[in-house]
């Protein structure tokens, strides 16, 4: 029988499965080159960027190494007509997408042969990407960074699992083994993990944003920017002060918009962790070090190929307790 896992793995063409979030400004060529080598699925995260600097980006990716890798379509992006255009034109194997419906490019991407795998936060948007045709769901709770829905990854995973009848990759809260192993005991095919390679050597992100991710503790995230539509997790600090206190007094969503603009870019390419955003997810009171992507991607192989051994033998207690 072939398994969820297989069957993810044989369509990405992929060894573990394990792809890496497509963070803008964060997730850069090195990093996707990166985990693609090491037998994941490294994401170039598109954002706010224009074509040219993506199409840097590829080119990197495809110098560095020969295995299947992605770009993630930030679809709120002015650029993201262009950015499409740019990955159909080099055959980028895989897109991700978020923060919005990719429906209306499905047809490009079939003809192209791009596999398409929408980040959704809800069941509803899951099912109608199904029938438009994409390859696979990933869905990310609220336990996330950056721009999220509301509903819990415990949750949400099973509820898109039983909704669709293609591969889900699970996202939001997932950093160890244990994560990988809960996420396919709750139906999914694979995860995606964006917080923990921040902190990946190859990450190009400023060192600050790396030290404040390795800071973070259990309640150092907060959601931000929930009255503009577009909530955010971030790590508490100036910034998200000013922006709850603005909130509070009622501040249009302009106003909170214009107070985001650049502020992404000034925390990951500045380092500045005081008055820039600084985009993580809860997990990253779980990330504890910096080290090479290849090495990350074997930690979480390894130790849920050990949690799966013991659990094994779990169930076969249980059988013999209920035969
Ligand atoms: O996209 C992300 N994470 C991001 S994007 C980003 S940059 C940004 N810029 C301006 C405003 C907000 C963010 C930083 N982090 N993750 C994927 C994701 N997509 N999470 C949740 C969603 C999502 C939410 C609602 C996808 C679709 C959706 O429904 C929209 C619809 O059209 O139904």
């Amino acid at each position: 029988m072939v398994n969820n896992h297989d069957r993810l793995c044989n369509l990405l063409n992929i060894k573990y499965p394990i792809l890496q979030g497509g963070m803008a400004w964060v997730a850069t060529g090195e990093l996707a080159a990166a985990v693609s080598e090491a037998g994941g699925l490294g994401i170039i995260g598109a954002g706010h960027a224009p074509p040219e600097v993506v199409e840097d980006d590829i080119k990197k990716v495809k110098k560095l190494t020969s295995n299947p890798f992605g770009v993630n379509v930030m679809l709120l992006s002015p650029y993201a007509e262009e950015i499409i255009e740019l990955v159909l034109k080099e055959k980028v194997p895989v897109v991700t997408t978020g923060a919005g419906n990719p429906g209306k490019y499905m047809e490009d991407f079939k003809k192209a042969g791009t596999r398409v795998f929408p980040v959704v936060a809800s069941v509803a948007l899951a099912k109608r990407l199904e029938r438009q045709g994409v390859d696979g769901i990933i869905a990310e709770g609220m336990e996330g960074g950056g721009h999220i829905g509301d509903i819990a990854t415990m949750v949400l995973i099973p509820q898109v699992v039983d909704t669709v009848n293609i591969p889900v990759i699970a996202a939001g809260g997932i950093v160890d083994g244990r994560g990988l192993v809960a996420a396919l005991a709750l139906g999914a095919s694979g995860v995606q993990m964006a917080t923990r390679f921040i902190c990946a050597e190859e990450c190009q992100a400023h060192p600050n944003y790396k030290e404040a991710v390795i800071k973070a503790k259990d309640r150092d995230t907060v959601i931000c920017g929930r009255s503009t539509g577009h909530p955010v997790r971030v790590i508490k600090n100036k910034l998200t002060r000013k922006l709850e206190k603005l909130e509070e007094e009622g501040a249009s969503r302009e106003e909170l918009e214009e107070l985001g603009i650049g502020k992404l870019k000034s925390a990951v390419i500045e380092g500045d962790v005081t008055t820039g955003s600084l985009m993580a997810g809860q997990c990253a009171a779980l990330v504890n070090t910096i080290q090479p992507a290849g090495e990350i991607i074997k930690e979480v192989v390894t130790e849920a190929s050990k949690i799966m051994e013991n659990m094994s033998e779990i169930g076969r207690s249980f059988n013999k307790e209920n035969p």
